[in-house]
């Protein structure tokens, strides 16, 4: 047997152990070392049946990703081994048997579907996560899942792409048995069990009694597709899934793979299945820090603190006593805090509304926190986040209040979103263990952690913070020190296109539809009524100073700022409100127009494609400086930074892999066109230039840099 694939014997039991760390994924050797086990227990004759099982943490996690860009870009074959295995396995005449722990995903899935009996133990998983690839199960699991769970079930798991516990699979029909006590036992016991069988072993392609009633499974896709079009709005994948399931009940099953092999296939090749795979490693990399390793010693938190109760400090709370670490919150006075307190209650009811949690988990939830209007009682925590008012004086302020109570070796970390951590840390004693931990709101929910790095920030301290952001439940990325870090330096060049194409005849409602249709989560104009016009008014006061005299900048939102329109906040900004929807204004619209008019700005009119480029291409723009300054490791950093803090559809990869794949030649010959027809603030990034020059990437830049 391989390396990858063990065998073993056991009272006339088969066992074939795949060990192939860390996830078990079905890298080129594991198929072809199962089918090699499955034949030797095929020809001995004192072995009645077969347990298949992952060796390690998990079973089989799914086919290997990386394999996915090699057959894309050409560097590889596609190869039919993993199907032909399926076959075998489910052709075997002796029973198989798949024990389930960690996750059956995927390919993992498909496996053991194919084996003719599932066993798994209580706490491990199943599921068809492809569609979150970009892609579909390619491995006839459309056709095999609903012969096991009915169509409405599958055509929901193939189309979401979530896993299902143990014992919700076994519910469903797709495990046999939950196994309590040792795994492999148990399997073994299951599969002498089944050897004794007169009949022959139970292929799962043969199933065809469980595919339910097809008039309750249409009204069950119907209501499936209507989520995926909010959930997965401009996603291929998910509608192609349940076209795939839904053949199942109607398509004898060889003509169905054939077809599903067609379908995985166009998603595969696709642009989208391309981005989803470089956000799926991108998660992963941007943990990875050059020089920080896992020998790299770590602080304890056990305890944090949290200074300001306000929505930022109230969303940050939660994210800890979530997770489970007791917080200290801190308030100026009882009224504030009290207010605080109030607004994670009122949060926390929602989610019981919603049913996600019960009062228990909310009341457990609330004995964590403790609250407290004394610098004091911040004494004995591991962490303080500071979530104060953004000021420089207010913060460094509060800095050394902390500084002064906290124990020796705590974490100080700022919740700025634009401030010079360095200066803030100078308020200090402790400068090394001065670090931004820049949340994103609503804190309790956005995955981003914007981790700013100060000069003299320790390795230890950006290793706890980067441990302590998944323990969060949280995609941390280590940024640069500098005005905006990566996410809000790069949003304002975004934001001022948006305006600018609105002073030059777009309307507000078409730059967010444009963009609302691009992918983006939401609007740019929407976004920043939800963010506040007042919050923008401020961060614009700060770096007036740095913008050449007599150069153009945005002018409206600095008068919706003066007639008090907020935003959501105060129902009106860019829109007004009723509730939360949002309505067009015709008082900004004239407003916009009087505005461009009276400054003689020129009006032309601004196409779709316009309002893409001149706002996407100054998010690219600015990104390609900052990979060049060195304030984002990576430009997958960038691209996680604005697919989980800023709505940036995953599907196109985030900026930086969008422009890479629009052709760094075409993106750098609009923004030279753009720097032509609208001057200083479009002047392309000298890396925009090199890589559009040289035929590079921002990808490969990543690559030669490190
Ligand atoms: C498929 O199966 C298609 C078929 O239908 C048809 C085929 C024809 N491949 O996430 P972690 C790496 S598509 C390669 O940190 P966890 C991961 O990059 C596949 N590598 O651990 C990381 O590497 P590194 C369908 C993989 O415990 C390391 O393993 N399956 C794969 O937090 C540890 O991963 C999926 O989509 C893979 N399949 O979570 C499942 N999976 O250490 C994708 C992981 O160098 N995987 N790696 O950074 C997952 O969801 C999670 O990894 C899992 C473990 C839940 C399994």
């Amino acid at each position: 047997m391989s390396e990858l694939v063990s065998y073993e014997t056991r009272d006339g039991v088969a066992v074939i152990t795949i060990n192939n760390p860390p996830v078990n994924a079905l890298s080129p050797g594991v198929p072809e070392g199962i089918g090699d086990g499955v034949q030797q227990a095929v020809s001995d004759d004192t072995i009645k049946s077969i347990v298949l099982i992952g060796g390690g943490r998990t079973f089989i996690a799914g086919a290997d990703i990386k394999e996915f860009g090699k057959v894309t870009s050409g560097e590889k074959k596609p190869s039919d081994v993993f199907h032909l295995l399926l076959f075998q396995l489910e052709d075997c005449p002796k029973p198989i048997v798949a024990a389930i722990h960690g996750t059956a995903l995927g390919g993992g899935l498909e496996t053991a579907m194919a084996c003719h009996y599932r066993v798994a133990v209580e706490n491990s998983h199943v599921g068809q996560p492809e569609v979150k690839l970009g892609i579909i199960p390619g491995a006839m699991g459309t056709q095999r899942l609903p012969r096991l769970c009915g169509i409405s079930k599958a055509a929901e798991m193939c189309a979401k792409g979530d896993m299902v516990t143990a014992r919700d699979a076994c519910d469903f029909g797709i495990v046999d048995k939950i196994v309590e006590g040792d795994l492999l036992e148990g399997a073994v016991a299951f599969a002498s069990e089944v050897a004794t069988s007169d009949t022959p072993p139970r292929k799962t392609r043969e199933i065809s009694d469980r595919f339910g009633q097809p008039q309750a499974n249409q009204a069950a896709v119907e209501k499936l597709k209507a989520g995926i079009a909010k959930r997965a709005r401009g996603q291929i994948a998910p509608l192609k899934a349940i076209e795939a399931v839904e053949m199942a009940a109607t398509t004898p099953f060889m003509d169905a793979i054939k077809k599903e092999a067609d379908i995985f296939k166009e998603c595969l090749y696709s642009d989208q299945s391309k981005g989803l795979i470089h956000i799926f490693f991108g998660e992963r990399t941007v943990s990875k820090i050059p020089g920080i390793s896992k020998e790299t010693p770590r602080r304890a938190i056990e305890k944090a603190a949290v200074v300001g109760a306000g929505t930022m400090g109230g969303g940050i709370t939660m994210s800890y006593i979530n997770a489970g670490i007791p917080v200290c919150l801190k308030e100026v006075n009882q009224e504030q805090l009290d207010k605080g307190l109030e607004r994670i209650r009122q949060n926390y009811a929602a989610s019981v509304k919603r049913g996600r949690m019960t009062e228990d988990d909310v009341e457990q939830r609330m004995a964590l926190i403790t609250p407290t209007v004394d610098y004091a009682s911040l004494a004995d925590v591991d962490i303080v986040v500071e979530a104060v008012f953004e000021g420089m004086e207010l913060k460094k302020k509060v800095f050394s209040e902390i500084d002064a109570v906290a124990k020796p070796d705590a974490i100080l970390a700022s919740n700025t979103s634009t401030l010079n951590i360095d200066e803030i840390a100078s308020a200090t004693k402790r400068p090394e263990s001065v670090i931004g931990h820049h949340f994103f709101s609503p804190a309790n929910v956005m995955k981003l952690l914007e981790i700013v790095r100060g000069k003299a920030s320790s390795d230890e301290v950006i290793a706890t913070s980067m441990d302590l952001a998944k323990r969060l439940r949280k995609v941390g990325v280590l940024v640069g020190n500098c005005f905006g870090f990566v996410g809000n330096r790069m949003f304002g060049p975004y934001l001022r296109e948006a305006q600018f194409v609105l002073e030059e005849g777009a309307r507000v409602e078409q730059v967010d539809q444009v963009m609302y249709d691009f992918g983006m989560a939401m609007g740019p104009l929407a976004v920043s009524d939800l963010a506040g016009i007042d919050v923008g008014w401020r961060i614009r006061q700060e770096i007036k100073h740095l913008i050449p005299e007599g150069m153009r900048t945005p002018l409206v939102a600095d008068k919706l700022y003066e007639m008090d329109r907020y935003g959501q906040k105060t129902g009106a900004g860019w829109y007004k409100y009723e509730g939360r929807d949002a309505i067009p204004d015709s008082t900004v619209q004239e407003l916009i127009e009087t505005t461009a008019r009276e400054a003689g700005i020129e009006k032309h009119d601004v196409s779709d494609q316009e309002i893409i480029e001149r706002t996407v291409y100054a998010l690219v723009n600015e990104g390609a400086r900052i990979l060049e300054e060195g304030m984002a490791l990576r430009s997958v950093d960038i691209d996680i930074v604005y697919v989980y803090g800023y709505g940036f559809p995953a599907w196109r990869g985030g900026p930086m892999m969008y422009a890479d794949s629009v052709g760094l030649d075409k993106v750098y010959e609009r923004v030279r066109h753009f720097h032509e027809t609208q001057g200083f603030w479009w002047e392309p990034a000298p890396l925009l230039k090199e890589l559009a020059e040289s035929g590079g990437t921002f990808g490969q830049f990543v690559q030669s840099a490190n």
